[in-house]
């Protein structure tokens, strides 16, 4: 037997930091590449000819010095240069692109094809078809989710094809050809290194040269999710995936808007609700699906005095239950037609009773998605109401409002959000340039070991917080571990 012998007689380890963390504002920003080669620097390896032969060029590139080069024999109907296949999830959103461009001018196609596990096609591949001007490189781009009917699909393949018996001399070269996942490329998220310790622990977070964060009407919104797959949780449905309903339809593409394609959508007020509503969202059934969520809406009047209300319902198929109206136009005081990151309140997944784990066993019962809409009415005066999209924010765990102007200016210094003094300051050459009222909601941040911990920042929300989609925000975040009773000797 040998007795444990305590290494040192303190509860506290060392200061640990997460470095320097980057965090997008676009929340629908793609993850990293699933597929192996969509550049083609090395060679062609990962693709195959259909109907014609690929090969790597440098005679063309988008993107370094190669490219792919489709070559039509001639006398194949369709030819078509094919990604090897890669695993995907059912109801997980995914964005096809490539940039081609070709000899002659011509129509090309860009397909994503669902496979089921024998892979074998799972319904009609979505595509999207783009007519090229000779020699021009043209971007495709499409994003769509994994279909669970008929068949279960777990796999997919991107295809970049010639229709109509395409003559050899349509030589087609493709760069960047790429399938990502949507939402899984760092916006309005940071998931922090494994955390050291016992028990949770709370966050010191700095925001380096944050000092422009400190402008007149500045708000900003923090949460943590810390247990399960944080990367399962539902957050974003874009305006323009939904169901477009009365007087509502998408606008075509907005570079200050989220998403590829026609990217928002405008509500004329032309006729009744709902503007937006969705089946069953999101399509997993998964124990990462629950909890209570704070939903956040991305929306511009094109008006700023207009006064405007917008609410959101929800329930199993249909709508059974709904939330306050909240102002999201003007509010009297002051107005703007900059896209604006408005609170709609909260809601559950599932709705109604849900006993969260099997009684038996205490193992957590996946939970099922709901129905969703969203109405708005124009109060009064004359112009539309853009929306972007719908946001997700964990909230049955920590989460934090901070309200920037009430903090003393700092400029060009740092600002912390400090969660083992409860305070948010401004600091600048190690000087405090002095915290302000507390936060408007004091969810101090904390993270626990043992399980992932995903941050949310959102670096802009409320009335007057006007969103830069184009922005992004660096943290630190540093903590002390903590140990129930005594720090081990490896820490
Ligand atoms: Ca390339
Ligand atoms: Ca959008």
């Amino acid at each position: 037997m040998t007795a444990q012998i305590p290494a040192e007689p303190f509860a506290v380890g060392l200061p640990e930091s997460s470095g320097a963390l980057t965090v997008y504002n676009d929340p629908g920003l793609p993850g990293p590449d699933l597929n192996a080669n969509p550049y083609f620097e090395t060679n062609a390896s990962s693709w195959t000819g259909v109907g014609g032969t690929v090969a790597r060029s440098t005679a063309q590139f988008h993107e370094g010095a190669a490219s792919l080069l489709l070559t039509p024999d001639g006398v194949t109907a369709t030819v078509e240069a094919r990604s090897e296949i890669v695993p995907v999830a059912v109801g997980q959103r995914y964005r096809a692109s490539a940039w081609v461009r070709c000899s002659s001018a011509r129509n090309i196609t860009l397909a994503l094809v669902w496979l089921t596990a024998l892979g074998t096609t799972n319904g009609s591949a979505p595509t999207s078809t783009v007519a090229v001007s000779a020699n021009t490189w043209t971007l495709i781009e499409f994003e769509r989710s994994a279909p669970d009917l008929p068949g279960i699909t777990t796999q997919a393949r991107i295809a970049i094809s010639l229709s109509s018996t395409p003559p050899a001399g349509h030589t087609t070269w493709i760069d960047e050809a790429r399938l990502r996942l949507v939402g899984a490329g760092g916006g309005m998220y940071a998931d922090l290194p494994d955390i050291l310790g016992d028990v949770e622990t709370p966050l010191r977070v700095t925001i380096p040269q944050g000092g422009t964060l400190l402008d007149t009407n500045q708000m900003s919104l923090m949460a943590v999710r810390r247990r399960g797959t944080p990367a399962g949780a539902p957050v974003l449905l874009q305006a323009e995936w939904l169901t477009q309903g009365g007087g509502t339809t998408v606008q075509t593409n907005s570079s200050d808007a989220s998403g590829p394609g026609g990217n928002y959508s405008r509500c004329t007020f032309a006729s009744v609700d709902p503007r937006l509503s969705s089946d069953v969202w999101p399509l997993m059934d998964t124990p990462d699906v629950r909890g209570r969520y704070r939903v956040l809406a991305r929306i511009r009047t094109t008006v700023a005095t207009d006064v405007i209300y917008a609410t959101i319902r929800w329930g199993l198929n249909a709508y059974i239950g709904g939330l306050a109206e909240t102002s999201v136009g003007w509010d009297g005081t002051a107005g703007s037609t900059a896209w604006r990151i408005v609170d709609l309140g909260l809601i559950s997944f599932p709705s109604g009773a849900d006993p969260g784990v099997d009684g038996l066993t205490g193992v957590p019962l996946p939970a099922r998605g709901q129905f969703l809409r969203l109405d708005a009415r124009r109060q009064s005066g004359s112009g539309n109401l853009d929306i972007d999209y719908l946001l997700f924010v964990p909230a049955d765990d920590r989460l934090l409002v901070v309200e920037w102007n009430d903090i003393e200016n700092s400029s060009g210094g740092d600002v912390v959000i400090d969660s083992t003094t409860e305070t948010v300051y401004g600091i600048r050459d190690g000087v405090v340039y002095g915290g302000g009222i507390p936060p408007a909601i004091t969810g101090w941040m904390y993270a626990s070991p043992g399980t992932p911990n995903r941050l949310y920042w959102l670096r802009s929300v409320g009335p007057l917080s006007l969103d830069d989609i184009t922005n992004q925000t660096s943290l630190t975040v540093e903590y002390l571990p903590r140990y129930l009773y005594v720090r081990p000797v490896a820490s």
